[in-house]
């Protein structure tokens, strides 16, 4: 299996209940390399455009209202099988049926505030990793 990237980001809810410092802890021992990360508060535009994909779905509003309502850390991450195995670390989208152990199940309130995201494919990672970061910010 080839060493790749994922791209994340521990959400509003997480960081505001101080989860930051356990979340990057689990994803390290978890065998995560982070090669990007940077700590901002999104605006109504940059987290509309970043969750353009999701544009016709009810919940589109909502989420851009909670991506933006607090501070959000945003990483890089390499593993072999990133996008695979970052999902199985963080559990299913609704923290209630997310397995014991993972993030999600962890750290999450509910399926909007679910403390972290992870790309759900290589194409989407490099995309997501190229709307955050330049060149001169991973290694
Ligand atoms: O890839 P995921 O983050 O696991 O899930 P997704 O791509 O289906 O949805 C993206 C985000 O949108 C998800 O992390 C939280 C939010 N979301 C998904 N389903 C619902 C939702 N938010 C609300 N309020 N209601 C939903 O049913």
């Amino acid at each position: 299996m080839a060493t790749n990237r994922t791209f994340t980001m521990i959400k509003p809810d997480a960081v505001a209940n101080g989860h930051i410092g356990a979340i990057l802890n689990d994803i390290t021992a978890g065998g995560f390399k982070i090669v990007a990360m940077k700590y901002v508060h999104l605006s109504d535009t940059t987290a509309g455009n970043f969750y353009a994909v999701h544009k016709e779905r009810p919940f589109y509003g909502e989420l851009v209202q909670f991506m933006t309502s607090g501070p959000i850390v945003a990483a890089i991450l390499e593993k072999e099988n990133a996008v695979e195995d970052f999902r199985t670390l963080i559990g299913a989208t609704d923290p209630a049926k997310a397995d014991e152990g993972t993030i999600r199940n962890k750290y999450a309130k509910s399926i909007e505030a679910n403390a972290v995201h992870g790309s759900d494919s290589d194409e989407n990672a490099a995309i997501e990793g190229d709307f955050f970061f330049s060149q001169f910010e991973r290694f």
